[in-house]
């Protein structure tokens, strides 16, 4: 099978979030049949809902042979190993992995919608995006550049 350039979304804000996200890149790094191509600066922001601690989000990119729903059980593993737990939809988190892109497929099934409904709302993932992945496009949205322009900041801030 051939491998797709694939990127992925970390975020977390409970449980020292900077490890988490440090780890689970470490964690993305030894995927089977996956090689982990470059990964974005680690930022910080606002949660997108009041109330919540800040997040720490960054971006992978990976180089794939494994299929979308495949990786997608891979990421949830590392995600349960980060103790994960999945009471309310938007609540706080140890560890959220999303696929944001997998190669230029626009996958619609009943576990994975990629790229994200709301992806063009958060700066959280296009400006590490961005950072990686300079002349991306974006299947359904644009590209990137164009996206950035009209996106609320949310406070986001480059840590390390
Ligand atoms: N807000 C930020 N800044 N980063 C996230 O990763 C994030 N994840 C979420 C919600 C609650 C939507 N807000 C977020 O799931």
């Amino acid at each position: 099978m051939n491998s797709e350039t694939v990127y992925i979304g970390l975020g977390s804000n409970l449980k020292h979030p900077i490890e988490q996200v440090k780890e689970a890149l470490l964690e993305l790094a030894d995927l089977p049949d996956t090689d982990l191509v470059c990964q974005s600066s680690i930022y910080s922001s606002d949660s997108l809902l009041s109330g919540q601690p800040p997040y720490i989000n960054a971006v992978a990119c990976l180089e794939t042979k494994l299929a979308p729903e495949v990786l997608l059980d891979h990421l949830q593993q590392i995600e349960n190993r980060h103790g994960r737990e999945r009471k309310e939809r938007w609540g706080a988190r140890t560890l959220d992995l999303d696929i944001i892109l997998y190669g230029q497929q626009q996958i619609n099934t009943e576990r994975l919608i990629v790229p994200h409904s709301q992806l063009a709302l958060r700066s959280f993932v296009l400006v590490p995006l961005f950072e990686i992945a300079h002349d991306v496009f974006i299947p359904g949205f644009g590209a990137i550049k164009e996206l950035l322009v009209n996106c609320p900041s949310q406070n986001l801030s480059k840590l390390c």
